[in-house]
């Protein structure tokens, strides 16, 4: 490590909270599927910013709009209407089929704006009790930070001492279709679930699931709420993670990619009058849907459409799935993916997985380490042919070394 990197590192510890502890590299500059460091080495980031990068580092069209947009105009507040903002609804609505959508800005604030609107659509439309309102989540979820978020999260580093913690939310095992049926009752306004848990390693559900749930949710007049923040826009090889399912989501809250990382954008996009109950002064956000943020989302969803991003993360992810089953190293436990969402679990023994993304870091691979033995991998949707084979070489050389 040269000085300056010793320096950043340093700087950030003594003046930040501590509330990460990110892999001894400090980057500067970034292009598609690469990144560098302050001492100018390269590597393939197979992490893109959780997802958030999807379209590549720097994407030049992206770049191009916003930078356009910043001259002329970045902020308006929705005391105004803007000249983008209409133009943002449109497209984003004629891509997913969505009737209404609701902008904010990043991930959580799109799971808080949901569990709002569903709640106030229960009491207003379905006719659940004030203040009676249940929404049943997952175990292992992740959808955010906020207070709320946090109070239905189990996982205890996420929750303690946060508290405390707002009531009205009930827990069932994800992929568990009959402890859905089970937790329903006359008072249930919607079932919120990632369609894929990230966080918690990948973890994709049984084949059938989500077609139960959608049965249970339309028999119950529950809403389906899909957090497809991680999950959509193209990272599992389909424009929306659903489509895997053959389901349609009643809400579908999209953010990271939709706006290929430039700056925060997410958004709740809904297919029924749940976001029809949110009235004037009821719900919203000083910078969400500003002309900015549109301009920018808007180059971000149309360069993944037009560049083929979804199909070549179908491909690319199918290759870099294949590859990683072909590498035998008995530190593997399971290798799952769907699209360029991929994990390789390693067994217990092999030691912690942080070990391995340090020493993936050395060959050039970034990649993250999740609950201690899983090393996910999620490059741009922009990765090639060439450059998946070469991260599974590394990848081999370094799973069949042992760090336990
Ligand atoms: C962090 C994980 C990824 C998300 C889903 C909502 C949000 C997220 C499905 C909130 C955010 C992030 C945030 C990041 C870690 C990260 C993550 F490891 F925690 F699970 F991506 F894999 N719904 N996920 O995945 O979006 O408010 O952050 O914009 O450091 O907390 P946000």
């Amino acid at each position: 490590m040269s000085s300056s990197v010793i320096d950043f590192v340093a700087t950030e510890a003594r003046f930040g909270a501590h509330n990460y502890a990110p892999i001894g590299v400090v980057l500067s500059r970034g292009q598609g599927v690469w990144v560098w460091d302050t001492d100018g080495n390269r590597y393939l980031d197979c992490l893109s910013a959780y997802s958030a990068v999807s379209q590549g580092h720097c994407h030049p069209k992206i770049l191009a709009a916003m930078v356009e947009q910043a001259h002329r105009l970045t902020l308006t507040s929705r005391a105004f209407h803007n000249d983008q903002l209409a133009l943002f609804y449109e497209e984003i609505a004629a891509l997913t089929g969505s009737h209404k959508v609701l902008p904010m800005n990043s991930g959580a604030e799109a799971v808080e704006s949901a569990v709002k609107s569903v709640r106030k659509w229960g009491y207003e439309v379905k006719g659940v009790p004030d203040g009676q309102a249940e929404i049943i989540v997952c175990a292992n979820n992740f959808h955010g930070r906020t207070l709320g978020i946090v109070g239905f999260s189990t996982d205890p580093e996420t929750r303690t001492h946060f508290g405390p913690f707002a009531p009205g939310f009930r827990i069932i095992p994800f992929g568990d279709a009959a402890a859905l049926e089970e937790a329903m009752t006359p008072n249930t306004v919607a079932f919120l679930v990632e369609p894929i848990q990230g966080e918690a390693g990948v973890i994709i559900p049984p084949a059938g699931y989500f077609a139960k749930v959608r049965e249970l949710c339309t028999a119950n007049n529950v809403m389906l709420v899909l957090d497809e923040i991680q999950t959509g826009l193209g990272r599992t090889g389909k424009l929306l993670a659903e489509q895997h399912e053959g389901i349609e989501a009643d809400v579908t809250l999209l953010g990271k990619a939709l706006s290929g990382g430039f700056y925060p954008v997410s958004a709740v996009l809904s297919n029924n009058d749940v976001l029809g109950t949110l009235r004037p002064g009821q719900h919203g956000s000083t910078f969400g849907g500003n002309p900015l943020a549109c301009a920018v989302a808007r180059a971000a969803v149309r360069v993944l459409v037009e560049e083929g991003m979804i199909e070549n993360a179908a491909r690319q992810g199918a290759r870099f799935l294949e590859g990683l089953k072909d590498i035998r190293a008995n530190t593997i436990r399971e290798v799952r993916g769907r699209g360029l969402m991929l994990a390789v679990e390693l067994h217990p023994e092999a030691g912690r997985a942080r070990r391995y993304c340090e020493a993936l870091q050395s060959k050039g691979i970034l990649a993250k380490d999740t609950h201690e033995h899983t090393i996910r991998i999620a490059p741009p949707l922009v990765i090639t042919s060439d450059q998946v084979d070469w991260a599974l070489e590394r990848l081999a050389t370094t799973l069949t070394q042992d760090f336990s």
